[in-house]
């Protein structure tokens, strides 16, 4: 018997088909987000990173044009398994002349050429509201200024028609999320004014007749940035409000919140009340600090609700991080797998019967039974999806190759 027919056995006696969790599995996308290649530089020349987020390390043979990105995206997505998208900013827009607010379609045709060639299952879509002259004093849609809001508002309108030509290329919804790093590091004397600023310029961008069946607008929350340490317009209680009140979605992003807070508790709350749910998954080391995901406690935990909730379909998995300090591909492709393993780990959960013991109040059980599932021999059933999946265990090999004849000439 090999290990995977072994390991088949052993999840059967709990109830588990493997055989269904794989091809589940092969069916949830994922989408990844192009900003991992680069450090979040982008190609229209928009700036120096900007916005409270940052990149460290400087790992040789960052991509530095369209070119050398979509090589590196080719050959990482190629040691990806499972069903993929790609998760673009507007500032990838491929020989733009026209500023942000005039972006059209016709900027990232070759995106979408480049993306069937690859065999992704749609693009979705980003604002860049970063890492641009029209950032004014750190303040984009909420600015006090009201030629940097319609600056931004048009931004925003040429992004969900750009999205639109998404959806009708891959005859799939584009999920659009809108992200601004508007906020303040120290006191404010006014917080609820750029609020209202910001609920206004939403306002302008929703009535821009964009098309509800194709595109998905998601609003995405944060606590806090570098040097936006005290207050931040766009926070979880204001977006939440929004888009309940607007019939778009949220979008939840673990790195986004207190540490002790989780998005996995997140999750479930939100669908008692939303069709939808996005998500960045991310790894917060202390704070907000995009690192790789890796295969960790609240990983799983996220995965468990998309999966036992039945919300395969409404749960939008996108990834958020970016590491300069090791190499950029290999970061890409670790995390990932690390989020199809949790998808796989979740799969391979027998919920009904944990359910019951919750019911019936056998807290006992439950405890024992999750604490046995940690040790059934879950990376057989990996490595044997991997295998269908064409892909080896060790990607590290290839990549090093590709680091030795790609990455050191640049
Ligand atoms: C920033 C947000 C946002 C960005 C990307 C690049 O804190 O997480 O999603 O990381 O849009
Ligand atoms: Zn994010």
């Amino acid at each position: 018997m090999t290990a995977y027919e072994l390991a088949k056995k052993e999840y059967a006696e709990y109830g588990v088909d493997t055989e269904a969790a794989i091809a589940k599995l092969r069916d949830i996308p994922v989408s990844i987000h192009c900003w991992q290649g680069d450090d979040v530089v982008g190609l229209d020349g928009g700036g120096a990173l900007s916005g409270g987020i940052q990149t460290t390390g400087n790992y040789p043979g960052r991509a530095r044009s369209f070119e050398e990105l979509k090589a590196d995206i080719k050959k990482a997505f190629a040691l990806m398994p499972g069903k993929k998208r790609l998760n673009l900013h507007a500032s990838y827009a491929v020989g733009a002349e026209a500023d942000r607010d005039k972006y059209e379609p016709e900027h990232f045709a070759e995106w979408v050429k480049f993306a069937k060639e690859i065999g992704l299952q749609g693009i979705d879509f980003n604002p860049t509201m970063f890492s641009h002259k029209n950032v004014k004093d750190g303040l984009t849609l909420s600015s006090p200024d009201e030629s940097i809001r319609k600056f931004w508002v048009e931004h925003c309108i040429s992004c969900l028609h750009i999205a639109e030509y998404f959806a009708d290329e891959f005859k799939s919804p584009c999920l659009v999320n809108i992200w601004i790093p508007d906020g303040f590091k120290d006191v404010p004397a006014d917080r609820l004014t750029p609020r209202l600023r910001l609920k206004d310029s939403l306002d302008k961008i929703l009535a821009c007749g964009y098309d509800k069946s194709k595109v998905i607008v998601a609003v995405e929350s944060k606590v806090f940035g570098i040097g936006v340490e005290s207050y931040t317009v766009g926070s979880n209680e204001f977006y939440q409000n929004y888009a309940a009140k607007n019939n778009i979605c949220c979008l939840l992003d673990n790195g986004h919140y207190h540490p002790l807070e989780y998005v996995s508790d997140k999750i479930p709350a939100v669908l008692a009340f939303y069709d939808k749910v996005a998500l960045h998954v991310t790894r917060g080391v202390r704070w907000d600090s995009d690192h790789v995901v890796l295969f960790e406690d609240e990983l799983k935990e996220i995965a468990k609700e998309i999966v036992r909730n039945n919300a395969t379909e409404k749960v939008l998995i996108g990834l958020d991080y970016f590491d300069a300090s090791i190499n950029r591909l290999s970061a890409w492709v670790t995390g990932q797998r690390a989020m199809q393993k949790a998808l796989l780990y979740a799969l391979l959960t027998n919920h009904e019967k944990l359910r019951s013991l919750q019911d019936m109040s056998d807290f006992t059980a439950l405890m024992t039974v999750q604490e046995e599932y940690k040790t059934l021999p879950f990376g057989a059933v990996w490595k044997e999806y991997l295998k269908r999946e064409n892909l080896k265990e060790d990607y590290l090999t290839e990549i090093r190759e590709y680091e030795k004849e790609v990455l050191k000439n640049r």
